[in-house]
């Protein structure tokens, strides 16, 4: 039996839920096979060479795969996704987004500290906005997926511990880099080294990051969001009396 078949149900251990509850964020097993960790891979190099609008702050992103992409949208009907979902969020969940994130050697720059949260939010005009009122009410989770090992080296996610527990905390958007910065204090960092096939699970108020890449490889994560409600954008149905929908 592989591993991804023997992880199928991803139990989420006591240890886990605790460590998620207190720091906003756990590490996954490996949870997926080789050969669906490879085939990810080259799928995501695929659509980033192809991709026009590439190199933003941080790398190069492409979003809602499951509307470009069949591996894409397989990968996210993976039953790892549907038991940690069921598990952490309940029965009905939302799938909120999904994108890539593809960090070139020559590109794959740092990304700014932010809470998952702020994304998503826009005013009447279309601009991002930090109104608390136009950010998602529902419950959500982030979930990292590492389709290449990531190491300090190669750009891996950098997190505060326990500081999900203060709430939305202050940003400013900064419109070149089209991404939210936060302004707060960021010494007590811890990086999230993670193995291929291994996940970051983090909440929408984990503040994190991510560094440079200076290695020869690219650095590849898939990253999902869900929520418990309808309300924040792209909201794709997931699941409904935890079977997939
Ligand atoms: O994968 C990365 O380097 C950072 C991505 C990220 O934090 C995000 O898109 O929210």
């Amino acid at each position: 039996m592989s591993t991804a078949q023997k992880n199928h149900r991803a139990d989420v251990t006591d240890e886990q839920r605790a460590q998620l509850a207190t720091s906003g964020f756990y590490i996954t097993d490996v949870l997926f096979d080789d050969e669906e960790i490879a085939a990810m891979r080259k799928e995501l190099l695929r659509i980033a060479s192809a991709q026009k609008e590439a190199n933003k702050a941080g790398g190069t992103f492409a979003y809602a795969l499951h509307e470009h992409s069949a591996p894409c949208r397989e990968f996210l009907r993976h039953p790892v996704f549907q038991s940690l979902c069921t598990q952490l969020l309940g029965p009905e969940v939302y799938q909120t987004w999904n994108q890539m994130i593809v960090k070139m050697p020559e590109t794959g720059g740092n990304f700014a500290w932010h809470q998952d949260g702020y994304y998503g939010a826009f005013a009447p005009d279309g601009t991002p906005t930090d109104d608390r009122a136009a950010m998602s009410a529902s419950e959500t989770l982030t979930f990292w997926v590492a389709l290449t090992d990531a190491t300090i080296d190669n750009g891996c996610l950098w997190a505060l511990p326990g500081r999900h527990a203060e709430g939305f905390l202050p940003h400013r958007w900064n419109e070149a880099g089209k991404e939210w910065v936060g302004t707060y204090s960021t010494e007590e960092e811890i990086p999230v080294e993670l193995k291929a096939g291994q996940m970051l699970v983090f909440t929408r108020l984990t503040p994190h990051r991510s560094g440079a890449n200076i290695t020869e490889e690219p650095r590849i994560g898939y990253q999902i969001g869900y929520a418990v409600e309808a309300g924040h954008y792209d909201r794709v149905p997931f699941l409904a009396d935890g079977r997939l929908v």
